[in-house]
Parts: structure tokens; C-alpha cells; sequence
């Protein structure tokens, strides 16, 4: 008997043995599908950062010539950055539809080509620059949740036709478990026919998660020395990647971000943003852009530190990335990020590290005219949840900005255990969060001071003409024109598509929104993003004439009202007219003194 026992037992642990190591290989299988929550320190598999490199700094033209011409031949619909601007009449219905489904027009996307060329933005100098010849080579991360198919695939084509393959070590796909079951099928056929596996590699989260578990799971994935991450509607322009790369391959410890350009959501044609600018936030933590002071850059081409990246679109070496942690794991679904990692970049590289916007590097970006996604969080206010995490960890007694513009906001939202976050910030010795406030953006509290300054005047604007309609902006952002729709029954906190704040910026900022009433070249009048430098978005309100003026005493022009108009474009700017009921306005609230 004692033979059984001791040879049962002998068995029992083989068995045992066996299924704990067969546990470990389903496991290892699923790898990519693992959130894992716990990590410490991921080490990465980049070799580029362990040795030296480039020490007969050997610079190269990069351009790859036949590239470039191959591409200025293409013609065809959307070639060289083009747009398309409508389609044929029994079309409309489904454009319509895949731009309900997609916050952007589907259809016109189909209609170009995957591999089209784009217009070449950059400066003309960019031409001339040589980089270093010794790069570190790049895993590309793109998560995507629901993105339209064509739109995607000409994001990886771009990658692939625009990148060096000497640097491109792979492109890595992940799908936060999108619901348009095709799209991923699809897709894996398409992957699979026209790219090498080991080049374009796709994983699947097991549930949505958002941005940034895919994330993660990406720069897990990744074998690149440097991880490049960019949003599933992107397309990168000439040259892009080795301007990105060089400053790491100096400084390990540098992020660098491309200028982003914009793809025209209704159109896909190309066109540019702006030429540079410098990322930072407001108190309600929505990201804002400062224009470039001078001795920033000494030449158009230089690059230039940059206190927040916009988010999407970066390149982070793999060692400094996992250095810092990675993203907090617990941030859910959408935002917040960009704040994290930007100030883990700028409070702990061990003091030379840091953001930089690369004007020689470009990519386009579709901006959404419209946010499709249904809300996977059952009104959970992950956004919220996600602002205070990051406010608790890294901003210190500035919290309280936060927390003070939007008190009901905050107040019941539980950001949960945030120790292991502390813990990070407490082995990487980070420097307090004043350090970002007085070194890293010291010109942002001039446009965003810690106590806003007094409006002039905010609320519903309300026509005079015809008091029981106001001006709204039917929820559309940047670049719409502005309606009419009766007012909300609150003129003095209707809801955020009739509340306008007429600022000591003497402009009119549409609430929650980056946005202020524009006047464009062909005198529009337009919703555009709030530069705070007057001009062509400088506005007064005349309390004896209860008109609405735009620009200083020089100008003329008044807002005005077509009532006739239902939608759009209803509002407009005209020659003042004193005696013109329809130019007479009067806000929700208003400032006396
Ligand atoms: C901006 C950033 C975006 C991110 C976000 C804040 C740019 C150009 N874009 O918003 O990268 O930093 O601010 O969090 O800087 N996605 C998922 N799962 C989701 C939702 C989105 O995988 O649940 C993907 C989506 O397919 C896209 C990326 O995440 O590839 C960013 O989402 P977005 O394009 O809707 O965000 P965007 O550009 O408005
Ligand atoms: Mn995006």
C-alpha cells in the first residue's frame, strides 16, 4: 500500500505539474488579450538604448525620391491630398448613414484610394535636412474601436508607404473589440492578403476597454525600440518618421510629437492646421493650444518643447515609456491620458527630457465632425473619473482649480485606488507639480489663470426681434456656422449649445468647448478654436444698442439674424444698423460694472 500512495502521489503531481504548465501556455497564447493590472516594470526587448550609437555623427538624406515621385504621379480621386466634395444624388442616403456611423463621411473615404498621395506641407527647408543615419527602429501602435474600414487601411498603407522599412519593424493593430463584427473579419482577410504577418500584426482586447488599455496591449505587443502611436484615421506625410526619431535616438529620454494636420472630415482632402503650436490645458482640463512666442524656435524647422502632447499622436522609446509606467492602466475608455503621460514625461526624466513638437515631421488627422460611439459605460462618467485620477496623482495643491470650476462634477466621483500611481511618482523621485506649472508652461497661466477673470457677460443670447429664439450651435464644433432655436428656459445657464461667454479676451467662447465665434476671410461667421488674440474673433456688446459687434472702432460689422432660417447659417455678420431689430441681442446675464 505504501507503494500505491507513493506512486499516486508521484502521479498526482505530474498531473498537477502538467496542467499548471499548461494553464501557463493558454495563457502565454492569450497574452496580447491581458490587461494585466499589476505590473511594475515591463523591460522591453529594444536593444537600440542599451549600446552607444552614432558617434561619427553620420547625418542622411532620408527622402526616399522614387517614393515621392511615384506618389506626385498617382491622379485619381483624393490624389495629393485632395477632396472629394459630394457625392452622386442616389448616394446620399447612405453617405449619410456612414456619417452617423462614423462622425465622418464613409462614403467620400471609400471613393479614394487606400494608397493615395497626400500634399506635402512642410516647410521647404525640411528638404534640406539631413538626420542621423543610425535610427532606432519603430513598432507603430494604432487602436481602433468601429473605425470605418477604408479609412483604417489607408492608415496602414500610409504608415507602410511612408516609413523607411528599415525602420518599421511592424505595425501593431489592436482592436478594442469594436461591435461591427465585419470590420474585423475583413480586415484579417485584408491584412492577410496583402501584408507580410510579421509586419502588419493584429490583436483584439476581450472587451471594449478604450484607448488606452489598447494601448498598452499595443506597446506590449511591440518589438520596436521606439513605440510611434497614432489614431486609426491618420495619414503620416513625406519623411515623417526619421525627424520623430532622432531626438530620441540622442535623448532616450525625449518624446516627440508631429504636427498634426487636418483631414477634412466631410471631404478627406488635406489641409493644414497650423504651423505650430504649444500644447497646454485649461482649469476644466480641456486641452488648449498657445501660438508660438518668439525664441521658441530660431528657425521654422527647429523643434521646440511643448508643455502637453495632443494625445494621439507621439513617438516614446520603448524603454522610456515602460520606465514611467506605461499609462495608468485604470483610465477608462477616452481621455485624460495625454495629461498623464505628458506630465510623467516632463516631472520625471531624471531632468533632459521632455516634449517636442517636430514642425518636419506631419500627419493628418480626421477630426470627427460628430461623436458616433455609444456609451459603453452606462452613463458612468468615465471622464470624470479619469480627470480626477490623474488630478490626485500629479497636480498637487493645483487640483483644487480643477475641482473648484465644476464642484458638483467632482464632488460623488470616486477615482479609485490610485497607490500604485503614487508609487511610481515616488520611486522616479518626480519633481512637484509646480515645476510644470513655473518651468514647463509659465505662459499658459496668462490665458488660463488660476482664477478666470470676470466675463462680461454669459448665458443665452437671446433675439430681441423675436425674444423666444436664441442663438445655438446644434452641438457641432469647429468651423459650423451658428443657428437659431428657441431658447432654452433658463437664459442664464441654458444648456451648453445655447450658453456663449463673452470673455475679457473680448471674445464669445461657446461653453465646454474650445471654441469662439470666428469671422473667416470671406467674412463668415463660423465657430473656430479660441486663439485669445482678438482679431478676427474680437467682439463687443453694445449695452445701449444691444448689438453685438465685431472687431475694434474700425470696423463696422454687427451680428445679425435671418429668421426665415431653421438651420445653419441663420447668424451672420452685416453693417451695423442701429435702428435693425434683428442686430439687437441681450445675454442671459450681464456684468453691469
Ligand atoms: C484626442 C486624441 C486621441 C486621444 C484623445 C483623448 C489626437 C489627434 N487625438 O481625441 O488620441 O488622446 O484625445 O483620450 O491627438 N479608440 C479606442 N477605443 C475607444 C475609443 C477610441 O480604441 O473606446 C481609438 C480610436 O479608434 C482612435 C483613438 O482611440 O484610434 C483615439 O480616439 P478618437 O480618435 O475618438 O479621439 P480624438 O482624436 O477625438
Ligand atoms: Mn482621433
Amino acid at each position: 500500500p505504501r507503494f500505491v500512495i507513493e506512486t499516486s502521489i508521484v502521479f498526482f503531481l505530474i498531473f498537477f505539474f502538467t496542467l499548471m504548465v499548461m494553464m501557463k501556455v493558454i495563457e502565454y497564447n492569450n497574452e496580447p488579450l491581458r490587461v494585466d493590472q499589476n505590473f511594475i516594470y515591463f523591460e522591453p526587448l529594444s536593444s537600440f538604448f542599451r549600446s552607444e550609437h552614432n558617434k561619427g555623427n553620420i547625418k542622411v538624406d532620408w527622402h526616399d525620391y522614387i517614393a515621392i515621385n511615384l506618389e506626385k504621379s498617382r491622379t485619381g480621386p483624393g490624389e495629393n491630398g485632395m477632396g472629394i466634395d459630394s457625392v452622386p444624388e442616389d448616394e446620399e442616403e447612405l453617405n449619410q448613414r456612414l456619417f452617423d456611423e462614423n462622425g465622418y463621411y464613409g462614403l467620400i473615404s471609400d471613393k479614394i484610394s487606400v494608397n493615395r498621395s497626400v500634399v506635402d506641407l512642410r516647410h521647404k527647408d525640411c528638404w534640406k535636412i539631413r538626420y542621423l543615419k543610425d535610427l532606432p527602429t519603430v513598432s507603430v501602435v494604432i487602436p481602433f474601436y468601429n473605425e470605418h474600414l477604408s479609412t483604417l487601411l489607408r492608415t496602414i498603407h500610409s504608415v507602410i508607404n511612408r516609413s523607411p522599412p528599415e525602420l518599421l519593424k511592424e505595425v501593431v493593430l489592436v482592436n478594442d473589440r469594436s461591435t461591427k463584427e465585419f470590420l474585423y473579419d475583413e480586415l484579417k482577410s485584408y491584412l492577410s492578403q496583402n501584408f507580410p504577418k510579421n509586419l502588419v500584426k493584429l490583436f483584439e482586447l476581450p472587451a471594449r476597454s478604450g484607448l488606452i488599455a489598447a494601448r498598452l496591449t499595443g506597446a506590449r505587443a511591440a518589438i520596436g525600440d521606439v513605440l510611434v502611436f497614432l489614431d486609426s484615421h491618420t495619414e503620416p506625410n513625406v519623411n515623417w518618421l526619421p525627424p520623430l526619431l532622432e531626438p530620441i535616438a540622442v535623448n532616450y529620454r525625449v518624446c516627440t510629437c508631429p504636427f498634426i494636420d487636418v483631414i477634412e472630415f466631410k471631404t478627406f482632402e488635406y489641409v493644414i492646421q497650423d504651423e505650430g503650436s504649444r500644447g497646454v490645458f485649461d482649469w476644466h482640463l480641456n486641452y488648449r493650444k498657445l501660438e508660438l512666442q518668439p525664441g521658441f524656435q530660431k528657425r521654422p524647422t527647429d523643434l521646440f518643447p511643448s508643455p502637453v502632447m495632443a494625445g494621439g499622436l507621439f513617438a516614446i522609446s520603448a524603454k522610456f515609456f515602460w520606465e514611467l509606467g506605461g499609462y495608468d492602466n485604470k483610465l477608462d475608455i477616452w481621455g485624460g491620458e495625454q495629461y498623464e503621460l505628458s506630465f510623467k514625461i516632463w516631472l520625471c526624466n531624471g531632468g533632459d527630457g521632455g516634449i517636442y513638437d517636430v514642425p518636419c515631421s506631419r500627419v493628418g488627422h480626421v477630426y470627427r465632425g460628430s461623436m458616433p460611439f455609444e456609451d459603453d459605460r452606462k452613463g458612468t462618467d468615465f471622464l470624470s473619473i479619469n480627470y480626477k485620477r490623474v488630478a490626485e496623482v500629479w497636480m498637487d495643491e493645483y487640483k483644487e482649480y480643477v475641482y473648484m470650476r465644476n464642484p458638483e462634477r467632482y464632488k460623488n466621483v470616486n477615482p479609485g485606488d490610485i497607490s500604485y500611481q503614487q508609487s511610481i511618482r515616488k520611486k522616479l523621485q518626480c519633481k512637484p507639480f509646480s515645476y510644470f506649472i513655473n518651468k514647463v508652461a509659465p505662459d499658459m497661466l496668462e490665458y488660463f489663470p488660476f482664477i478666470d477673470y470676470p466675463a462680461f457677460a454669459y448665458g443665452a443670447i437671446q433675439s430681441m426681434y423675436e425674444p423666444e429664439i436664441c442663438i445655438d450651435t446644434y452641438a457641432k464644433d469647429t468651423g459650423n456656422e451658428l443657428g437659431l432655436y428657441p431658447c432654452a428656459p433658463d437664459l442664464e445657464d441654458p444648456q451648453d449649445t445655447q450658453f456663449f461667454t463673452l470673455r475679457h479676451f473680448r471674445d464669445i467662447e461657446i461653453k465646454n468647448t474650445m471654441f469662439c465665434f470666428d469671422r473667416n476671410e470671406k467674412g463668415m461667421l463660423l465657430t473656430n478654436i479660441c486663439h485669445h488674440h482678438q482679431g478676427n474673433q474680437y467682439f463687443r456688446y453694445d449695452m445701449n444698442t444691444q448689438q453685438i459687434r465685431f472687431g475694434g472702432d474700425m470696423n463696422d460689422e454687427c451680428l445679425d439674424m435671418d429668421i426665415e432660417k431653421t438651420e445653419a447659417g441663420a447668424i451672420f455678420l452685416t453693417k451695423c444698423d442701429e435702428s435693425s431689430l434683428s442686430q439687437k441681442w441681450k445675454f442671459g446675464y450681464m456684468n453691469e460694472t
